[in-house]
């Protein structure tokens, strides 16, 4: 069936093309669906879940993977043979539902110790209980087979600008993300790092806080095959970004080694939203990007579900969120193929101007041919672009009547 034909019985039945499975490759961390509602200025109005729930959940959703932060499994003061073991646990409950761990992280942002910045801290002992907390992690992810271990740096940021040298701490930051480098390989873990940008939330103002900020700061690394971004929409849309173009930036430099998928109005505090729920375009040519370049990540979920939901209907967020990807991808694989897009696409692609000069590769050849010839700006600049109609039409597969 083709997906305009209704279902029979509604969006539950097998035959539903909007349906997620496992190849679409969905994936949520533990604290996500777990978000247990509670913010700022009120409590927790959810109990939250246990790990092996949150996977039978999932699992039976349709995601294929989950991923975990340190502390949602086991406290990382813990002695090593109970990490050990509670990380053996894990990967077996993971198995048992048909799951895999895309990704690991730790927190270093909810104990009081990093109240003050965690790799970037101004005490030195401080930037090394980051380190073994992260080690630790790491070996956590290792453990449970998480190729993936992506770094939010969530206290790596000012409040008082005076407090730090920002010079200092980026250097203080590259000496870090050095060490554990080297670490993972010494260990001969195959492991990844991404680094997660956010401009600000909980501090005033972050570190390394756009894709930008990160892609840039990456290529300053001893080791930066090892390292590439996460983006989140949210974050990249809380400082006013195009999150669409973030991520092709990205993905252009190879560098877009996970995503994650929310939403979010801009000039707001994190707000963890349900994908697809605000701003339908950035999600609609997120999806087109993902899909049609081939990007072989997770397509991971940061959703946390409203605050006012019940701990049994939590799950219409993540499954919202698969669903609204699906849909999107369905759209997006029609979009590419009307032929009414292509003609404006292809007319605005086409020149009469002589071959050679239509390249921008170098030649000392080309270079005298193009500033010999005589340009009719005036002629370039009669020709109508029709984005209007090619916009339109953006809105009309949203709006689900192309
Ligand atoms: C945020 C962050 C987090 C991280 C998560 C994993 O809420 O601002 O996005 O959700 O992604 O803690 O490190
Ligand atoms: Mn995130």
């Amino acid at each position: 069936m083709t997906a305009t034909e209704p279902t029979k019985t509604g969006e539950e039945t097998q035959t539903d093309p909007y349906k997620p499975r496992k190849e679409d490759k969905f994936s949520f961390g533990l604290w996500t669906m777990g978000n247990r509602g509670h913010d700022g200025f009120g409590e927790a109005t959810r109990r939250g879940f246990k790990p092996a729930y949150l996977l039978e959940k999932l699992a039976g959703l349709g995601a294929w993977g989950v991923n975990f932060q340190d502390d949602d499994l086991v406290a990382s003061e813990a002695p090593l043979a109970e990490r050990s073991r509670a990380a053996r646990q894990f990967k077996q409950q993971v198995e048992d539902n048909g799951l895999v761990t895309p990704m690991g992280t730790t927190a270093l942002f909810v104990k009081p110790v990093f109240k003050e910045g965690a790799f970037t801290a101004v005490d030195p002992g401080v930037r090394a209980f980051t380190l073994q907390k992260t080690l630790r992690a790491i070996d956590f992810a290792a453990e449970v087979g998480a190729p993936i271990f992506n770094l939010w740096g969530a206290r790596e940021g000012v409040d008082a600008e005076g407090s730090k040298d920002p010079l200092e701490a980026l250097k203080r930051y590259r000496e870090a993300i050095g060490f554990i480098c080297r670490y993972v390989e010494d260990q001969g873990y195959n492991i990844k790092f991404a680094l997660e940008p956010k401009p600000n939330e909980p501090r005033s103002d972050s570190y390394l806080p756009t894709a930008g900020h990160a892609l840039a700061f990456i290529a300053t690394l001893d080791q930066p095959d090892r390292v590439g971004v996460n983006l989140e929409l949210a974050h990249e849309t809380i400082a006013n970004l195009n999150f669409y173009h973030e991520v092709a930036q990205a993905l252009e430099a190879g560098k877009l080694f996970h995503i994650d998928l929310n939403d979010q109005k801009v000039m707001r505090y994190d707000q963890n939203m349900r994908f697809g729920s605000e701003s339908l375009k950035i999600a609609f040519f997120t999806v087109k990007l993902l899909e049609e370049k081939n990007y072989a990540g997770p397509r991971h979920f940061d959703v946390h579900p409203y605050r006012t939901e019940a701990e049994a209907d939590v799950w219409d967020a993540a499954l919202g969120s698969m669903r609204t990807y699906k849909i999107l991808k369905e759209k997006a694989q029609r979009f590419a193929a009307d032929p009414r897009i292509e003609a404006i696409l292809g007319q605005n692609r086409r020149s009469d101007l002589p071959g050679d000069l239509l390249t921008a590769r170098y030649s000392p050849e080309t270079a005298r041919r193009l500033k010999d010839y005589r340009f009719d700006p005036d002629r370039l600049a009669r020709k109508g672009y029709r984005y209007e109609k090619l916009d339109q039409l953006t809105i009309e597969y949203i709006l689900g009547i192309a």
